[in-house]
C-alpha cells in the first residue's frame, strides 16, 4: 500500500487490510491516529520491560543458590532483550528511540504500574514468575494476532520467553511451599502484596477506558481489559491451590452461573495514584533509569564517533 493515493482511497486500503485481517507494515500508509496509538502502546510496552528489570535485579546478588542466579539473571537479561525488539518496533513506525528513552526519563511516558511495587523478599521473585508473567502472558498471547505486523511479530518471541518466566516462578514456588513454615510464609505474604496490583495491570474497567474501542476496531486490542482480567482470575485460581496459597480476596468465588470466577473490587484510587507517579517505588525507578542511561553517554558517544570515524574512512576510500 503505497502512499501515493488519494487520502480518501488509501483510508479505504487500510480499513480494508484490517478488515482481511491482514498485517499492515511499516512502509503501508496509516492514519495518524493509528500510528500515534501503536507508538503510544510499543513505547510504553518496552519502558515496562526495561523498567521491569529492576525489581528482580534487585535480587540477582542475594539469590539463595548459583542455580536461582543463573535463572534469575536469564530472565532479567530476557527482558532487555524484549525492550529492544519493542523499541525497534516503535521505530519502525518513526520513533525515535533516544526520543523515546527521554520521554520515560523525564515522566512524560507511562510504563506499566506494576513495577512500582517493591520486591521485599525472594518468594517476589517467584511470585511475580507467576502472576506478573502470568497476567503479561494472558495479556500478550492475542497481541501476536495483532494488526500492525512488526508488534504482532515481536509479541511470539516475547511470549515464548514469558512462559518460560512464568514456569520458572511457579516451579520457585512450589520448592519454597516444600520447605519450612517460615518460607511458606514468605510465599504467602508476597501472594498477598501482588495480587491485586496484578489485576491492576489490565488497564482500568471498560467503563473508564478510553482507548479500547478504537484499538479493538483497528485490532490493536483483540479483547478489551476486563475480559482478559476475568481470563486471569479465572486461570489462577486453580493454580493457587495447586500450589496452597490463599488469593487475598473474601469475595473470590466461582459463579456457576456466569462459568467465571466472582472477584472483589479493585481499588482503582489506588491505580490511578501509581500510574500518576505516586506509588512507592515510581520515583525510584525513574531516578535509577536516569542514573543508568546517564551512566551510559560515553558509550553512546563513542559509539557515535567509531561510526563517524568509519564513514570518514569509507568516504576517503
Ligand atoms: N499501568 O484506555 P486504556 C510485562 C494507561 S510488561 C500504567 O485501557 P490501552 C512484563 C494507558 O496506557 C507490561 N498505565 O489503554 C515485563 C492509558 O494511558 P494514556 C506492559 C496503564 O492502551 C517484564 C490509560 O491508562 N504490557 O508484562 O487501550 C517482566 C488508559 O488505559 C496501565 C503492555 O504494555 C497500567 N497497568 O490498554 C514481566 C502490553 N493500564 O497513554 C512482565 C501492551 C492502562 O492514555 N499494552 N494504563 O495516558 C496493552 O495491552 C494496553 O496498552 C493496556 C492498556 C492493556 C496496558
Amino acid at each position: 500500500m503505497t502512499a501515493t493515493a488519494e487520502p480518501a482511497e488509501l483510508e479505504r486500503r487500510f480499513e480494508e487490510v484490517i478488515a482481511r485481517e491482514e498485517r499492515v507494515e511499516p512502509r503501508d500508509w496509516v492514519p495518524d491516529d493509528y500510528r500515534a496509538t501503536m507508538i503510544r502502546m510499543i513505547a510504553q510496552h518496552a519502558h515496562s520491560e526495561i523498567i521491569g528489570m529492576q525489581p528482580e535485579g534487585n535480587w540477582i546478588t542475594r539469590a539463595p543458590s548459583l542455580r536461582r542466579k543463573a535463572i534469575l539473571l536469564a530472565k532479567v537479561q530476557d527482558e532487555a532483550g524484549h525492550g529492544l525488539y519493542l523499541y525497534s518496533a516503535a521505530e519502525t513506525l518513526g520513533a525515535d528511540r533516544d526520543e523515546l528513552t527521554r520521554k520515560l526519563i523525564e515522566g512524560r511516558q507511562k510504563y506499566s504500574s506494576i513495577f512500582n511495587y517493591p520486591t521485599l523478599s525472594f518468594a517476589d521473585v517467584g511470585v511475580i514468575g507467576w502472576l506478573v508473567d502470568g497476567a503479561a502472558i494472558c495479556n500478550q498471547v492475542p497481541l501476536c494476532r495483532s494488526s500492525y505486523g512488526p508488534y504482532a511479530r515481536a509479541m511470539i518471541r516475547i511470549c515464548k520467553e514469558e512462559s518460560f518466566h512464568q514456569r520458572q516462578g511457579y516451579e520457585l514456588l512450589m520448592t519454597m511451599m516444600r520447605g519450612s513454615d517460615s518460607q511458606r510464609r514468605m510465599v504467602q505474604d508476597a501472594t498477598d502484596r501482588w495480587w491485586w496490583p496484578s489485576l491492576m495491570m489490565f488497564g482500568p474497567p471498560d467503563a473508564d477506558s478510553p482507548h479500547t474501542e478504537r484499538s479493538m476496531a483497528w485490532k490493536i486490542k483483540r479483547h478489551t481489559n476486563d475480559e482478559l482480567r476475568q481470563r486471569f482470575v479465572d486461570m489462577t485460581v486453580p493454580q493457587a491451590d495447586a500450589l496452597g496459597v490463599t488469593l487475598p480476596d473474601p469475595d473470590l468465588r466461582w459463579n456457576a452461573e456466569r462459568e467465571h470466577y466472582d472477584f472483589g473490587a479493585i481499588d482503582w484510587a489506588e491505580f490511578k495514584r501509581v500510574v500518576a507517579g505516586n506509588g512507592p517505588c515510581n520515583a525510584e525507578r525513574v531516578a535509577h533509569r536516569r542514573a543508568a542511561h546517564d551512566d551510559g553517554a560515553w558509550v553512546r558517544e563513542a559509539a557515535a564517533a567509531h561510526a563517524a570515524r568509519r564513514a570518514e574512512r569509507d568516504g576517503a576510500a
